[in-house]
């Protein structure tokens, strides 16, 4: 793309970051009066639209919050560590449409960006991992578009996590609207390789020397013997002493058994 091209989308995507009353003399003085209107419509639409993203967040983050709650009931311990959600800022959705050759437009953005609205959601453990990202997936409201288990296959720098991309229903005054976003599921960790990996590569221009991404790469094995040792641990000590509440289920659930049997012979 030349510079040119790259020049009028940028003045383009621009256009959808005015939103308070200064923003729009800005934007009146960018685009002139002819274009004011229209310019002024997409400005609203695009506003409209990272609202509904906005609603898909609180709905996938309400339902991990209830997972985590009933979980805790159960075996007496929280899965999640942390939730966090982040909206693709207007810059990094241009960039992502221009490296993409995708229109800028609205539509676009819906139908071919899938990460939009992202919700990262870090435990303590693998299998909680795994056993959120599938009772969040039997739910009839969900629909999954796409997963990439980089915990089973992991990218070639070592960065590992399990990435879902989802369709969630947002319900508004007159409508229901299906919305997708990225969950990113990882362990703490994890985590914490991501976020050092990160801040590594943002200071680099050029690509990392090969030593260095190899470092990087042992680190991310160490950081996943970590967490499957972490996971054994944490198996054995569940299997040696079952908890207080882990006892109190097994025992409610004999005696529902046990109730369920004397009703059939009263049946019989
Ligand atoms: P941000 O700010 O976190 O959103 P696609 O979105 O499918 O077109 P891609 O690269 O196939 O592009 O998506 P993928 O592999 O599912 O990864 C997207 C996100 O995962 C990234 O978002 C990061 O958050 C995270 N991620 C993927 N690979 C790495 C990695 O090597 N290191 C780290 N630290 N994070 C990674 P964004 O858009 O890059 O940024």
């Amino acid at each position: 793309m030349n510079q040119g091209t790259k020049a009028r989308y940028a003045c383009d995507m621009d256009k959808l970051q005015y939103q308070t009353l200064d923003d729009i003399e800005r934007l009146r003085t960018a685009v002139g009066p002819d274009r004011m209107e229209h310019a002024l419509q997409k400005t609203l639409e695009f506003a409209r639209l990272m609202t509904y993203y906005r609603c898909a967040m609180m709905e996938i983050e309400t339902k991990f919050k209830v997972l985590n709650e009933e979980f805790s009931l159960r075996f007496d311990r929280q899965p999640i560590n942390s939730i966090t959600t982040r909206l693709k800022n207007p810059l990094s959705i241009q960039e992502k449409l221009v490296h993409k050759g995708l229109p800028l437009s609205l539509e676009s953005i819906e139908r071919d960006l899938h990460d939009i609205a992202g919700i990262r959601v870090v435990c303590s453990f693998i299998e909680d991992v795994y056993m959120l990202a599938d009772a969040l997936l039997k739910q009839d409201d969900i629909t999954l578009i796409e997963k990439k288990d980089y915990i089973a296959d992991p990218k070639p720098n070592g960065y590992r996590s399990l990435h879902l991309i989802v369709e969630v229903p947002i319900f508004l005054e007159h409508e229901k609207r299906m919305m997708k976003a990225e969950i990113q599921l990882r362990t703490i960790a994890m985590d914490s390789w991501a976020c050092m990996e990160h801040q590594l590569r943002y200071k680099k221009d050029d690509e990392l020397d090969i030593q260095i991404a190899e470092e990087i790469q042992a680190c991310a094995e160490l950081s996943a013997t970590l967490d499957r040792k972490m996971n054994w641990l944490k198996n054995q000590i569940a299997s040696e002493s079952p908890d207080d509440s882990f006892k109190l289920h097994k025992e409610m659930e004999r005696i529902r058994s046990s109730l369920s049997r004397t009703q059939d012979q009263q049946k019989d």
